[in-house]
């Protein structure tokens, strides 16, 4: 038994699922999951100091490699002033201003602990400014757990949203419709008939939950444009994509401007952070400014900041890196498919900047939740299986995006697809 193996049932006995987070559970792809214990660069190593090149990344904050020194130098130097006071630092500010300088469409943002609070709280907040109750989600988009965003569409797209979770209450998955992503038409024809009731979309630009699937030309200029007729708030829930598309995100590289923006991840330097912003007239009724009430305990601790900051700052210090992500993520997906089509194996990608994903499915292309479901999920889970014991540390799920850091190297990178052509082999 592996010390991974040991760990996982200490685990259950005192954490649901031995986990504190469902996807890590390695439910979907079998086998127990890998208990980590130190990450430098590509690199993570387990608790039987096996080595493995990763593309998960903390599940995006890790764009520069783990370990990375100047974060854990700032967080270092932080730590030495205490760990926090519960009231204002000039560090706060210090990132406030440069997320500002990045996201320019983000006039004003407030500090949260997660992208579940930073997504809950910009929801109450558009619906909080316009006086409406409905929200517009895409199935397949996920935006942290909070019970209005738990929710799957209804029997038709205008009917009532149903709860994709029990403990949501009925009465209030029903004020969130749940439409197809990349149709545009269908949420047009949703506004046309209860376009005033809907106080916001919120999107993920790309859409990183579903898999890795890029938005279809016009679909994120649609969304604005409708938004804009019926007075409604456009979210972009830039959590995943945030400084990792390009440093702008999605809106710099669609050049689209969202009326709020979610962030997460990335902005943390690995700690937890959150955050949501975006136009100072809408902001500008968040608490204690205005009526629309959000708060918390650890918002803007220093530790988190320090780690934010000094990643930022490297990440803006460094523009040519999103180029160099770019090229990484089209040569591991494209030498992925060149090695599954030589073994037979039905499979296609995408990428855009530091994110990229695999489809076991002979579709030429996925654009939509529905296509994603329709892949091969036994197939990745066997392809998974196989990549671990290679020593390819890949998301736990087919429905998950991997994640490009500058710190992996080009051999790193011809040795996935080098173990990729062995594993193809046997699926
Ligand atoms: P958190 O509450 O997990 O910090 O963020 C929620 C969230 C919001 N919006 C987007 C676009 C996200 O991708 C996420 C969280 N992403 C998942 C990865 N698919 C986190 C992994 C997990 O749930 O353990």
């Amino acid at each position: 038994m592996s010390r991974s193996e040991q760990l996982f049932a200490a685990a259950q006995v005192h954490i649901p699922g031995g986990v504190n987070s469902p996807v890590r559970a390695f439910q979907s792809v079998g086998g127990s999951p890998i208990f980590f214990k130190r990450g430098e660069g590509a690199y993570l190593y387990d608790e039987d100091d096996q080595r493995y090149i990763d593309y998960v990344g903390s599940w995006g904050p890790m764009i520069l490699g783990h370990a990375y020194q100047p974060v854990i130098e700032a967080v270092k130097a932080s730590l030495d002033m205490g760990l926090g006071f519960g009231a204002p630092t000039e560090v706060e500010t210090l990132l406030a201003d440069k997320v500002c300088e990045i996201m320019p469409s983000i006039e004003m943002l407030r500090m949260v602990n997660s992208g579940t609070e930073a997504t809950m709280s910009a929801i109450r907040l558009a619906r909080g400014y316009t006086g409406r109750d409905k929200i517009v989600k895409f199935e397949g988009c996920y935006h942290g757990h909070s019970d209005s965003l738990l929710v799957k569409a209804g029997s038709g797209a205008l009917t009532l949203g149903v709860p994709n979770s029990p403990g949501v209450p009925a009465s209030l998955a029903e004020h969130t419709i749940t439409l197809d992503y990349n149709n545009i038409d269908l949420v047009a024809e949703t506004f046309a008939k209860i376009g005033n009731q809907i106080a916001c979309i919120i999107v993920e630009p790309v859409a990183g939950n579903m898999n890795c699937i890029l938005p279809a030309a016009g679909f994120l200029q649609g969304l604005r444009d409708i938004c804009d007729q019926y007075d409604s708030v456009l979210i972009f829930d830039e959590v995943m994509t945030g400084f990792r598309v390009a440093l702008g995100g999605a809106q710099a590289e669609f050049g689209i401007k969202p009326d709020l923006t979610t962030l997460g991840k990335i902005i943390g330097g690995g700690l937890p952070v959150g955050a949501f912003g975006g136009k100072k007239e809408i902001m500008q009724h968040i608490a204690p400014l205005g009526p629309v009430y959000q708060a918390g305990t650890l918002s803007g601790n220093p530790l988190s900041m320090h780690a934010g900051l000094a990643m930022l700052t490297a990440l803006s210090e460094k523009p040519e890196i999103y180029q160099q992500l770019g090229a990484k993520s089209k040569f591991l997906t494209q030498g992925l498919e060149a090695v599954a089509y030589a073994a037979g194996v039905d499979l296609t990608s995408t990428f855009i900047g530091g994110m990229f994903g695999i489809f076991f499915t002979d579709q030429t292309s996925v654009t939509c939740f529905s296509q994603a479901t329709s892949c091969d999920t036994e197939r990745f889970a066997r392809f998974y299986r196989g990549m671990l014991q290679e020593g390819i540390y890949l998301a736990p799920s087919a429905y998950e995006t991997g994640f490009m850091s500058v710190a992996t190297s080009q051999t790193n990178i011809e040795e996935t697809i080098t173990a990729a052509a062995k594993v193809f082999k046997t699926l």
